[in-house]
C-alpha cells in the first residue's frame, strides 16, 4: 500500500470514529515487526546501563492523578512521583500537619485535582531548571514545585475561574504564569439561570506574577472576556515577547450539548493578549478592584505550609484597555496554541480542522496597524484571517491538537484522530514525515520544544489510549508514553513506557541543569519546627488537656521514646517525629496502628507530624516503614492507651524523663493525673 492510500484509509477510519464515537476501531496498524537489527538499534538508543544516568529529566503531568511524574529520558525510567494537588499516603503529603495547608481552597480542604500542563521556569526563553509550574483543572489552581527538592512549594487558587485548563504557560522570563478558564461561569459566582449564559457568564483570564527571586506567585490582574471556552495557551517569545495567545472554542456560546452546538462555526479564535498593555492599563488605574476570596498556600522556610487568604483581584475589561486583545480567526474549535522558537509563528491545532493554520506574529502586528479588521466580537477587534495567517499545513492528518518544535526549523503536530505525529517544515509548511502513535496521541513533547532552545533529539508521544500495547490489567489499562528519535529525516519509534496517571503535557530539560543542585538533606541545626527535638535529650511528651504532644526522634535504628504511657481514648496525640540523620538517602518512616490517615516519611533533618486519635484502650505498636538499616525491623515502639478518665500518668522512656526528676516531668505531673 502506498503511503497516501494508507493515510486515506486512516482518514476514512477516523471519520467513522468521529461520527460514531467508536474508539474500538482504533488499533489497526500495529507496528510492523521491526527487523532484528533495527530493534537492536532502537534498544541501544534507549538503553541506559545500570548505574548510568539518563540524559534528560522529563516531567509529566499525572492528569487525574493530580501529581507530577519524573522520568529519565531516553530510558523512560520512573524516577519520582511528586504529589502536588493530591494527598499521597506514600510520604504523608497532605496528611501530615506540616503539609495539610497545601490543600486549602475557598471550597475547603480539597485533596485532589486534575493536573494537565507542567511548565518549567524560563530565563530568556530557555528552561532554567529552577521551578516547575502545573495547573489544577478542577478546583482552579496553579502549583509551583521546587526542583532542588522535587517538592511542591506553593499552590495558588484562581478565583473567578471554572476549570483552569489554559494554564500555566509561562512567559519568556518567568514574569507570569497564566490561567485561562476552560468553562465560563458567572464571575463572581452567583445564583443565575443557565439560560442566562450569554449575559451572566464570563471567561476570566488571569495573569499571575512570579517573583524572580523566590518564585512566589501573586495574581497581578484578571481580564474579563466573553463567555467562550479558553482551551490552551502559550506565551510569545523574542519578537512576540509581551504577548500571550489563548485558543478558544464554543464562540457559539452554547450552554448545552457542546459536542454539537459548539461545532457550528467554521472558525473560532485565538485571542492575542498584549500583557504589557495590560500592565500599563493596570498602572493607569483602569482595572477595578473586585472582591474575591481565594487560598494561597506557601511552604515556609521552616518546612510548614501556611495559607494566606486573598480578598480581591484587579479586573480589566478589553473595553477599558484598548489594544489589550485581538482575535485571530482560527478553524475549527482549536485546541493547542504553540509558538515556534523564533517567536514568529503561532500554530493552532483545530481539533476538527482539515488544515493546521499558522499565524504570523509580524503579519498580525501589521494587520493591527492597518486595522485589517473583520468587525468585532463582544467589542474585541477580529483580525482578517488572510491578514494574519502565514500559511496552512495541507493534509496533515486528522484531529491536530498540539505542536512542538525542534532546533532545525521543524514542527511536530500530534494528530489525535489519525493517531500519528506529523513533522512539517516552518519554511514552507509542507509535511515532511509522519509516524503512527499507539494510540490517540494527545500532547507531545520535545525537550525544550516550546522554548527558544529545543534540544531536538526526541519527541515523546503522550497517548490517550493504549489498547493492546501492554499486558492487560483488567478494565483499566496502563497509561503510556512513546519515545521517538527525531535526529534523522525520518522519525523513528524507539520505545513504549508506561506512566503513572494520564500524561497530558510534559516538559524536559538536560539533566545537567538540575542534577548538581539537589538538596541532600535538611539541616538539623537549622530546623525551626516548633516541635522539633534536635537530640534524644530533648524528646518528651507534653499533655495539654486532651491534646498530647510527643516530641520524638528517629535515627538508625530506634525511636526515642519508644515506650509511652498515660494516653487516653479520645486524646489528640501529635507525633512530632524528627529524623536526626544527617546523611543523604536515609529517610525514616512512622506509622501507628489504628491511625486513620497515612504514614509519615521524614527526610534527614526534618520534622513531620502525624495526628492520631486512639479510639480504644490497649497497647499499640508504632514502627518505621522505610527499610533504613539492618535493624530496621527492630525500629519499633509501643504506646499504651487507657480508658477516658484513667489516672495512668504520662510516662515515657527517654533521657529527658529522668532529668525531669522524681520520675515525672513537671508538665505531666500537672496535667497527667485527673
Ligand atoms: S489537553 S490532549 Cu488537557 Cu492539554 Cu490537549
Ligand atoms: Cu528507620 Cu526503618
Amino acid at each position: 500500500m502506498s503511503r497516501s492510500s494508507t493515510i486515506r484509509g486512516r482518514h476514512v477510519l477516523t471519520l467513522a470514529l468521529l461520527a460514531g464515537g467508536a474508539i474500538a476501531a482504533i488499533g489497526c496498524g500495529r507496528a510492523d515487526t521491526a527487523r532484528l537489527g533495527e530493534a537492536g538499534d532502537a534498544a541501544a538508543r534507549v538503553y541506559v546501563a545500570p548505574g548510568k544516568y539518563d540524559e534528560f529529566y522529563a516531567f509529566m503531568s499525572g492528569g487525574f492523578d493530580g501529581q507530577v511524574g519524573v522520568y529519565g529520558l531516553p530510558s523512560g525510567r520512573l524516577l519520582r512521583h511528586v504529589p502536588v494537588f493530591s494527598q499521597n499516603p506514600e510520604n504523608g503529603w497532605g496528611y501530615s500537619e506540616q503539609t495539610k495547608a497545601m490543600m486549602n481552597t475557598s471550597y475547603g480542604f480539597v485533596p485532589w485535582d486534575d493536573a494537565h500542563h507542567p511548565q518549567l521556569s524560563q530565563t530568556a526563553g530557555i528552561p532554567d531548571g529552577r521551578w516547575l509550574f502545573i495547573n489544577g483543572n478542577n478546583t482552579p489552581r496553579i502549583a509551583r514545585l521546587d526542583l532542588t527538592r522535587f517538592e511542591t512549594d506553593e499552590i495558588l487558587e484562581i478565583p473567578n475561574a471554572g476549570g483552569n485548563h489554559s494554564s500555566p504557560f509561562i512567559t519568556e522570563n518567568s514574569e507570569y504564569v497564566v490561567a485561562g478558564t476552560r468553562f465560563s461561569v458567572p464571575a463572581p459566582q452567583r445564583d443565575v439561570s443557565i439560560e442566562d449564559y450569554k449575559d451572566a457568564f464570563s471567561g476570566v483570564l488571569s495573569f499571575v506574577k512570579v517573583d524572580s527571586a523566590t518564585g512566589h506567585m501573586a495574581i497581578a490582574f484578571q481580564i474579563r472576556m466573553p463567555p467562550f471556552d479558553y482551551d490552551l495557551s502559550h506565551a510569545g517569545k523574542g519578537p512576540s515577547h509581551g504577548w500571550s495567545f489563548f485558543t478558544m472554542y464554543n464562540t457559539e456560546q452554547a450552554n448545552t450539548k457542546l459536542e454539537v452546538n459548539a461545532s457550528q462555526k467554521d472558525k473560532d479564535y485565538v485571542a492575542a493578549i498584549n500583557w504589557k498593555q495590560a500592565e500599563q492599563c493596570v498602572a493607569q488605574g483602569k482595572a477595578t478592584t473586585e472582591p474575591a476570596r481565594y487560598a494561597h498556600n506557601i511552604m515556609g522556610a521552616d518546612g510548614i505550609a501556611r495559607t494566606e487568604w486573598g480578598t480581591s483581584t484587579k479586573m480589566l475589561t478589553p473595553a477599558a484597555c484598548p489594544g489589550l486583545v485581538y482575535y485571530l480567526p482560527t478553524p475549527k474549535s482549536p485546541h493547542g496554541a504553540d509558538v515556534d522558537p523564533t517567536g514568529e509563528f503561532i500554530v493552532a491545532g483545530g481539533k476538527l480542522a482539515t488544515v493546521i493554520p499558522v499565524h504570523s506574529f509580524s503579519k498580525m502586528q501589521k494587520a493591527i496597524a492597518d486595522k485589517a479588521f473583520d468587525g468585532e466580537d463582544h467589542g474585541i477587534p477580529v483580525l482578517k484571517y488572510e491578514a494574519t495567517v502565514a500559511g496552512e499545513v495541507q493534509n496533515p492528518g486528522l484531529g491536530p491538537l498540539h505542536t512542538e518544535f525542534d532546533d532545525q526549523g521543524n514542527a511536530y503536530t500530534s494528530m489525535f484522530l489519525s493517531s500519528e505525529i506529523v513533522k512539517w517544515s516552518l519554511k514552507d509548511f509542507k509535511v515532511l514525515d509522519r509516524v503512527p502513535t499507539y494510540y490517540s496521541i494527545g500532547h507531545l513533547m520535545i525537550p525544550g520544544g516550546d522554548s527558544r532552545k529545543p534540544w531536538g533529539k526526541y519527541v515523546v508521544a503522550l497517548n490517550k489510549i493504549t489498547k493492546d500495547r501492554y499486558l492487560p490489567t483488567g478494565p483499566e489499562l496502563t497509561q503510556s508514553a512513546q519515545l521517538y528519535d527525531i535526529t534523522g529525516d525520518k522519525m523513528k519509534l524507539l520505545s513504549d513506557f508506561p506512566t503513572i496517571g494520564e500524561p497530558h503535557y510534559a516538559q524536559a530539560l538536560p539533566a545537567s541543569l538540575i542534577q548538581d543542585r539537589q538538596l541532600k538533606m535538611f539541616s538539623l541545626m537549622g530546623n525551626t519546627d516548633p516541635y522539633v527535638a534536635k537530640n534524644e535529650k530533648s524528646t518528651r511528651v507534653d499533655r495539654k488537656g486532651s491534646v498530647v504532644h510527643v516530641m520524638m526522634t528517629s535515627v538508625r535504628s530506634h525511636f526515642m521514646p519508644d515506650k509511652i504511657e498515660g494516653i487516653r481514648v479520645g486524646d489528640s496525640v501529635y507525633f512530632h517525629v524528627t529524623n536526626l540523620e544527617q546523611d543523604w538517602d536515609v529517610p525514616h518512616g512512622f506509622a501507628v496502628l489504628g491511625a486513620s490517615n497515612a504514614e509519615l516519611l521524614i527526610m534527614p533533618g526534618q520534622t513531620r507530624t502525624l495526628v492520631w486519635i486512639p479510639s480504644r484502650a490497649g497497647v499499640f505498636p508504632f514502627y518505621c516503614t522505610d527499610f533504613c538499616s539492618a535493624l530496621h525491623q527492630e525500629m519499633q515502639g509501643y504506646i499504651r492507651v487507657s480508658p477516658k478518665g484513667s489516672a495512668v500518668p504520662v510516662k515515657w522512656n527517654s533521657p529527658s524523663y529522668h532529668e525531669a526528676g522524681e520520675g515525672k516531668p513537671a508538665e505531666s505531673a500537672e496535667h497527667g493525673t485527673q
